[in-house]
């Protein structure tokens, strides 16, 4: 059974590195020989680069494709799904060649709606972060959605058609705007971990917590930090789980023009809190991927971040609805021995400031 069924929409491969490009209907799918990779993408020991797709292409789009955030995969139903912050879920079905990334079709569009049935408008529809439950029983068509919000920070519950079904309870100070760091800081990344529950991440350090690191936040009241890339201007974006329990984090510093966007991916594994009050553990952390400055043509405002399986992911970017920015869904392989667990445990090194 296929969850989404609305109409097919196309959307072509991109070339990397062309600003403003609109790619044509019948590109040819983007391969390694037409990018000029950078050298640390084909470090093993960083991840390589497999593709891309532009999602806002205005000749193929039928459907308002824009400000993508959230982004989860589903197994049962082979379908990635996307939340933008203007308060809509999109299908995406994604085709592969040769081990590419080269196309992916929109097979539906739903708003997400509030408990009263009407669409999500104005603060209350910035859905930012997106994990799914029930995506990997064998089971297809029982997929739910967690979705989080940040203008209004809660986590909530939706039909695979934005059919709203329930909110989560969050510890109290996360569900207060106030004990971030602005209106616009709050819930960005949303992850369900096999043990330590659903996990989720402010896009800066919330008022009170060590600058220059993250922290993630178990629903059980446990935590766990680790460092930011670039200390000064990093932002928690994007969460996703890997299937050893290795969790990939986004983080993106904002446009600079100097440097553009700048993305790092870092590989997390999370240490066992001694207890529900104990202050916040160290999350082992080390950065597979990094996009910007010396690669800037590869660099975009990504925002999700999507396990595929134990050796890919996606990322997606928001294009704030801006013309010279670019709604892409780019795909990477891990390096050797990211997702098997043992990775971050040979190569990491974190300093728990506590
Ligand atoms: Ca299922």
């Amino acid at each position: 059974m296929t969850l989404c069924l609305g109409s097919q929409v196309l959307c072509f491969p991109v070339e990397p590195g062309e600003p403003g490009h609109a790619p044509p209907r019948h590109a040819p799918p983007a391969g390694n020989s037409r990018l000029a990779v950078p050298a640390s993408h084909t470090s093993p020991k960083r991840a390589l680069f497999r593709g891309s797709v532009r999602l806002d292409n205005p000749a193929a789009a039928k459907h308002d494709l824009h400000e993508l955030s959230g982004l989860a995969w589903a197994k049962d139903e082979q379908l990635l799904y996307t939340v933008s912050d203007r308060g809509y879920l999109v299908c995406l079905r994604p085709e592969f060649e040769g081990g590419r990334l080269r196309a992916a079709h929109v097979t539906a569009w739903f708003p997400l709606r509030d408990a009263e049935g009407r669409p999500l408008r104005d603060a209350a529809a910035d859905s930012e972060g997106l994990e799914l439950l029930r995506a990997d029983d064998g089971l297809p068509g029982n997929s739910l959605l967690l979705v989080s919000f940040e203008r209004d920070p809660r986590v909530c519950r939706y039909s695979p058609t934005g059919t709203w079904l329930g909110c989560e309870l969050l510890p109290d100070t996360l569900a207060d705007i106030n004990t971030y760091a602005s209106a616009n800081k709050a819930l960005e990344a949303l992850a369900l971990h096999p043990v330590y529950g659903l996990l989720s991440g402010a896009e800066h350090p919330r008022p009170g917590e060590t600058a220059g690191r993250f922290t993630l936040y178990g629903d059980s009241g446990a935590r766990w930090s680790f460092p930011l890339h670039d200390i000064r201007h990093g932002a928690l974006v994007g969460l996703s789980v890997l299937p050893d329990g290795q969790l990939l984090a986004l983080e993106r510093s904002p446009w600079s023009i100097l440097h553009g966007f700048r993305i790092a991916v870092h590989l997390l594994e999370l240490a066992a809190p001694t207890s529900p009050q104990a202050r916040t553990p160290t999350a082992r952390s080390r950065v597979l991927l990094t996009l910007g400055a010396q690669d800037t043509p590869l660099a975009e405002n990504f925002e999700g971040i999507a396990v595929h399986d134990a050796r890919h992911f996606f990322m997606i970017s928001d294009d704030n609805g801006m013309p010279f920015q670019k709604g892409l869904l780019y795909y990477f392989q891990l390096p050797q021995g990211a997702g098997d667990g043992a990775g971050a445990r040979e190569k990491s090194a974190a300093a728990n400031p506590h």
